[in-house]
């Protein structure tokens, strides 16, 4: 049979295709994702599982008009390729390029943007309200897998919708995974509907039966027909998602194209919300994905023959990781410490300390705001928590930080790890906001290491602090400096001067640090004495060594990974504006008021002004306009 997929640039297609033309479909699509993320790196494993449930989503309804809308968006990768951009699927991830998440702007059938987890059935139900009060008749489905039905914001929606009885399709494809293991009582609960016993052997009794009908015509083929119906929509009885006002169907094989397809037709004529219970493979097709799920849930790329995944020689280690042996060092020492995580134990680097302390660990799903909670809880006993989140994920949690942690003052640790640029994935996970969202929070210490060394120490500081604080450190490699045995507290609020010079004074945060050291050579060479302050502290911030700086110089230069707005240098300008300070010039360098797109996080940060080089130009193109002033 020749390539179907080739000739494929709508998904009306799929409509006058046969069933052994789709499920030959669905194995050049599989190709085509295993293909193209082996080059770019993505998100493998989830997409992989959801090639089936894709093509009969776009064979039984009619998109844009029906909506589709996505959880996470980081399966539907499928979806992209029917929906016209096949032929630019090779540019995923990549500058210019096909994004790795459903995103409005890029297609009129990606009916919402996403990125965060948990969305999509409270999205869903509002155009599903929104169909109804327009007298439309399209169809709305919500995708979500098992690991995003954990979060809080996914119950509120089924909550609502079961309440107001819209027709609402919720596919739920279960394949037990988050990116780890999925975990809690829901997990739990949908493993037992998956082996219930009652629920197999009827269906095995009624398989084995209809086997044996020999072909008949009339009532009985009705009849038959008709028990065939019921076997597809056979209920398990007491199911939570009844309860809550859904009719349940399910489980079904989520690989069955077939099938699949009979049940949401079906599901288009039922009345009210409807959750169709999905059983799907993570991985499947691709042998090292099905059996490591979760190394191939994101992945760089890898090769497609062994599996191996393309590390860079660098042997300098990532902040991740010696912050995960920074922290077992010190619940080592110390039994009260309690760490926290919202379904990235790996991300994180909390798997060893998950592995060593399991009685003092946590993962409580995709629920960033209850992470934060608990841990206020424990803090209220006395208990030393530490939340560990991606800074992206922690916006989620913001109420819970300033309501739960900061009013009550309760000595909890955050750690914000992807904080600033994160590259491929983009917009939705650049980590840029958290100066601006945090240090505005009453009774909050923030603070970002310039190595990872000062993180381990800053780390250990945390800890020793007892009120609530935030250490936020970006992807990737460290810088290579030596890591002290001995932690130590640093003094708090205190920056640290790295380098001297007067004609500008950089005043820098985070691993920005670097790179103004780094600028700092490129200006020396044109005359220029840069002189460069680790701040460490944004909160509280060194009024003193600031003081100081404003006297010895004429231009300050504030350098973050954040956006400008409400950020470090603002904090910066705020605090010379309040003491009446008008010299020195302040210059800020940082991100801009847009969400910034994807690529190399290298790339972004030259292009957005934080790589040393550009650092050094803006500094000296600043200086420069302001003596011909
Ligand atoms: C609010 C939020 N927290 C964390 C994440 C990181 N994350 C992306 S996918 C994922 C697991 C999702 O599991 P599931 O919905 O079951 O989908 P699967 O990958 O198993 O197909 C997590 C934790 C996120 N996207 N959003």
């Amino acid at each position: 049979m020749r390539n179907i997929l080739s000739s494929i640039d709508s998904p009306e297609q799929l409509k006058n295709l046969s069933l052994a033309q789709l499920n030959k479909l669905a194995g050049e699509i599989r190709e085509l994702i295993l293909t193209t993320v082996a080059k770019t790196g993505g998100h493998l494993a989830p997409n992989l599982g959801t090639v089936e449930l894709t093509i009969a989503l776009h064979t039984v309804f009619n998109c844009p008009e029906d909506k589709i809308v996505w959880d996470v968006g980081h399966q539907a990768y499928g979806h992209k390729i029917l929906t016209g951009r096949r032929e630019r699927f090779d540019t995923l991830r990549q500058p210019g390029g096909i994004t790795g998440f459903p995103k409005r702007s890029e297609s009129m059938y990606d009916s919402f943007g996403v990125g965060h987890s948990s969305t999509s059935i409270s999205a869903a139900l509002g155009m599903a309200i929104a169909r109804d009060l327009d007298d439309k008749d399209n169809y709305v489905v919500a995708v979500i897998g098992d690991g995003s039905m954990t979060g809080g914001e996914a119950f509120e929606a089924l909550n609502n919708a079961g309440d107001l009885g819209k027709h609402l399709i919720v596919i739920l494809n279960d394949n037990e995974m988050s990116i780890d293991k999925n975990v809690g009582a829901l997990a739990e609960y949908l493993s037992k509907m998956r082996t219930a016993p009652t629920y197999n052997k009827v269906k095995h009794d009624l398989e084995f039966l209809l086997k044996r009908i020999p072909t008949i015509g009339g009532s009985v083929a009705k009849a038959v027909e008709h028990l065939k119906d019921s076997l597809r929509f056979l209920l398990v009885p007491g199911g939570l998602f009844e309860e809550l006002g859904f009719t349940y169907v399910g489980p079904i094989d989520g690989h069955n194209i077939e099938l699949l397809t009979d049940v949401l037709e079906k599901a288009k004529t039922m009345q009210g919300p409807i959750l169709i219970h999905t059983l799907t493979k993570k991985g499947k097709g691709y042998f090292p994905a099905e059996i490591e799920p979760d190394k191939f849930h994101g992945v760089g790329p890898f090769c497609l023959e062994t599996g191996e995944v393309k590390k860079s020689a660098n042997p300098i280690p990532s902040y991740t990781s010696v912050f995960s042996k920074a922290l077992l060092k010190l619940a080592d020492q110390d039994k009260n410490i309690v760490a926290i995580t919202a379904a990235m134990p790996t991300g994180t680097g909390l798997k060893k300390f998950a592995d060593r302390f399991p009685e003092r660990f946590l993962d409580v799903g995709i629920a960033e705001q209850h992470a934060v909670t608990v841990a206020a809880g424990l803090a209220s006993q006395k208990k030393k928590p530490i939340v560990v989140l991606y800074s992206t994920f922690a916006q989620r949690a913001y109420d819970q930080i300033i309501h739960d942690v900061c009013l009550q003052k309760l000595p909890v640790v955050f750690a914000l790890d992807r904080a600033g640029i994160v590259g491929e994935d983009g917009p939705t996970h650049h980590g840029v906001f958290d100066y601006s969202f945090l240090r505005h929070m009453p009774n909050i210490t923030l603070m970002a290491p310039k190595d990872e060394n000062e993180l381990q120490h800053m780390l250990y500081t945390a800890f020793q602090l007892k009120e609530p604080v935030v250490l936020r450190y970006p992807r990737g490699n460290g810088v290579g400096v030596k890591l002290d045995e001995e932690l130590v507290t640093l003094p708090v609020g205190m920056a640290e001067e790295i380098k001297s010079g007067d004609d500008i004074v950089f005043f820098a945060i985070g691993s920005m640090v670097e790179a103004c050291k780094q600028a700092s050579e490129f200006l020396g060479y044109i005359g220029i004495e840069a002189g460069v302050v680790n701040a460490r502290f944004i909160k509280p911030l060194d009024e003193d060594m600031l003081i100081r700086i404003a006297n010895r110089t004429k231009y300050i230069v504030t350098v973050e990974d954040n956006v400008l707005a409400g950020g470090f240098g603002s904090a910066v300008l705020e605090f010379l504006n309040d003491h009446g300070i008008a010299e020195p010039k302040v210059l800020r360098l940082g991100l801009p008021d847009k969400f910034i797109e994807q690529g190399p996080r290298k790339d972004l940060l030259a292009k957005y002004t934080l790589s040393g080089e550009n650092i050094a130009k803006s500094v000296s193109a600043f200086i420069k306009s302001d003596e011909v002033r």
